[in-house]
């Protein structure tokens, strides 16, 4: 059957670039170094490149966010290419190379539910959500509690920014974050021995830390969308699997979530889940790790390199589980 479409790039002008960018398209030209006379015809230059951009996502033009090196720029940088396509995201299935199928997930609209105890519950779209808060770059470690690593420049914006948005009530001790649902999509959720949605938590002090970070971003752009788009969390002191991605729901209570991996398995994942070199898994050793593009395996650090940032979250916690 043929059908007759519109590409992308047909797309009237007025259609594919809303309103609000056109501002960011005067500033782009501009930086070109194209002076006011020539400005009228100019401006249909880039036009049709950034509509295409801006039609796939509209944040496009938030990126490269300016780079904050307070916590170090670890090295070397993992390969774009291989932090793209070797991912974590059982959403799409529970093999590494999902990044095809996670390009059928949609971005725009994005909700993003915030209820619990707050002071009063609300929705925000991710484009209204990006434009109350300042955007930077950070480069983090990431390790896997399987014993991959991989060292990535993330965009986005502390954690805290975002509860300050949603406004928590005093006796909220925990924010709890969810993945989206969507079984037509990502495909795995349609297995129910998995207890979907993917969720995750930090305690109140944890997310108020300013390492924890919301990242939108990736590699100077939005984030893939095998990397969680458009916001997925990050916390480098932890496991991975902390880092729940394609987030929907901001949640704050005063009781201590279980976490997706907790409930499968909660002997061999649990809440704090700390990166510790001395503390094996149930089946393997964390003593080591493996960068994704090397051969060769290098020591794990406590807290992943990060213990003069957060070790003094942990001190009055000493009896709990802090390390799995
Ligand atoms: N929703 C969701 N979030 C998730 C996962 C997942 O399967 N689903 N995997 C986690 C794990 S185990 C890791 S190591 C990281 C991987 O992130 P990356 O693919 O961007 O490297 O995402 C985490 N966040
Ligand atoms: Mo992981």
């Amino acid at each position: 059957m043929l059908i007759k479409r519109r590409h992308g790039w047909e797309l009237p002008e007025a259609k594919a670039t809303p309103e609000s960018h056109y501002l960011q398209r005067r500033e782009l030209v501009r930086s070109m170094g194209l002076g006011m006379a020539a400005g009228a015809a100019a401006m249909a230059l880039p036009a049709t490149a950034f509509a295409q951009a801006k039609a796939a996502d509209p944040s496009a033009g938030l990126y490269p966010a300016k780079r904050n090196d307070k916590y170090g720029v670890p090295a070397p940088m993992t390969a774009e290419k291989l932090a793209t396509t070797y991912n974590n995201f059982y959403e799409f299935g529970t093999d590494k190379s999902i990044w095809r199928d996670a390009q059928k997930l949609e971005v725009r609209p994005w909700t993003i539910k915030v209820d619990g105890m707050v002071e009063k519950p609300f929705e925000i779209g991710i484009d209204d959500l990006l434009a109350k808060v300042q955007l930077e770059e950070r480069v983090y470690r990431h390790r896997c509690v399987e014993t991959w690593s991989m060292i990535v420049p993330w965009s986005g914006f502390p954690v805290r920014a975002l509860v300050e948005l949603c406004k928590p009530l005093g006796g909220a001790k925990f924010v709890v974050m969810k993945t989206l649902s969507k079984p037509s999509v990502m495909r795995e959720q349609r297995d129910l021995l998995y207890p979907w949605p993917y969720v995750e938590g930090l305690a109140m002090d944890e997310a108020m830390n300013d390492l924890a970070f919301i990242a939108t971003g990736l590699y100077g752009k939005p984030i893939h969308k095998q990397n969680g788009a458009p916001l997925r969390l990050v916390a480098p002191w932890k496991y991975g699997f902390k880092n729940v991605k394609s987030i929907v729901s901001v949640e704050f209570t005063d009781k201590r979530p279980v976490s997706f991996w907790e409930k499968l398995q909660a002997s061999e994942y649990g809440f704090w889940a700390n990166v510790n070199p001395q503390v094996p898994h149930p089946r393997w050793s964390q003593a080591t790790e493996k960068p994704l593009g090397s051969d060769e395996r290098i020591p794990t650090q406590l807290y992943n390199g990060y213990a003069e940032f957060v070790s003094s979250l942990y001190a009055d916690r000493k009896a709990e589980k802090l390390f799995m």
